[in-house]
Parts: C-alpha cells; sequence; structure tokens
C-alpha cells in the first residue's frame, strides 16, 4: 500500500534545485509521484514502504546537494 510523507527540503534557491530534487526522489524505486515547493521547502512524496524508505529519501535528497529531514 503506498504511503505519503512530506520531507523539509532545505537549501533550494531556484527552479533548478526543484527540477533536481523531483528527479532524484522520482529515480527511487517504489516513489510514484514528488511534489517539491521552492517556496515551502517541503517535498510531498507518494511511495510504496514495501520498497523504499524514508530514510532513503531523505539521503538521496542529501546525496543532491541538498538537506533533508522529516
Ligand atoms: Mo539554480 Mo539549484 O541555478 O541546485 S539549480 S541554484
Amino acid at each position: 500500500m503506498e504511503t505519503t510523507t512530506q520531507l523539509n527540503v532545505g537549501g533550494m534557491t531556484c527552479g533548478g534545485c526543484v527540477a533536481s530534487v523531483t528527479r532524484v526522489l522520482k529515480q527511487i524505486q517504489g516513489v510514484s509521484d514528488a511534489d517539491v515547493s521552492l517556496e515551502a521547502g517541503r517535498a510531498v512524496v507518494r511511495f510504496d514502504p514495501d520498497r523504499t524508505t524514508v530514510d532513503a529519501l531523505l539521503s538521496a535528497v542529501e546525496r543532491a546537494g541538498f538537506t533533508a529531514s522529516l
């Protein structure tokens, strides 16, 4: 069953950052959607918890050069 989580994402300063964070989240196996807001500094991510974890989402955002927390 899919679920949705919201992550705080720091360090995004332009639309290119939003595109990068969206891409790295959507590339994760088990993620079906990611809606990233520059203004809010947040990402709403829809995923299958049998296929990935919140920790994997946070790590992927951090590897892309941003900060991430619940
Ligand atoms: Mo914009 Mo972000 O020129 O990683 S893409 S600052």
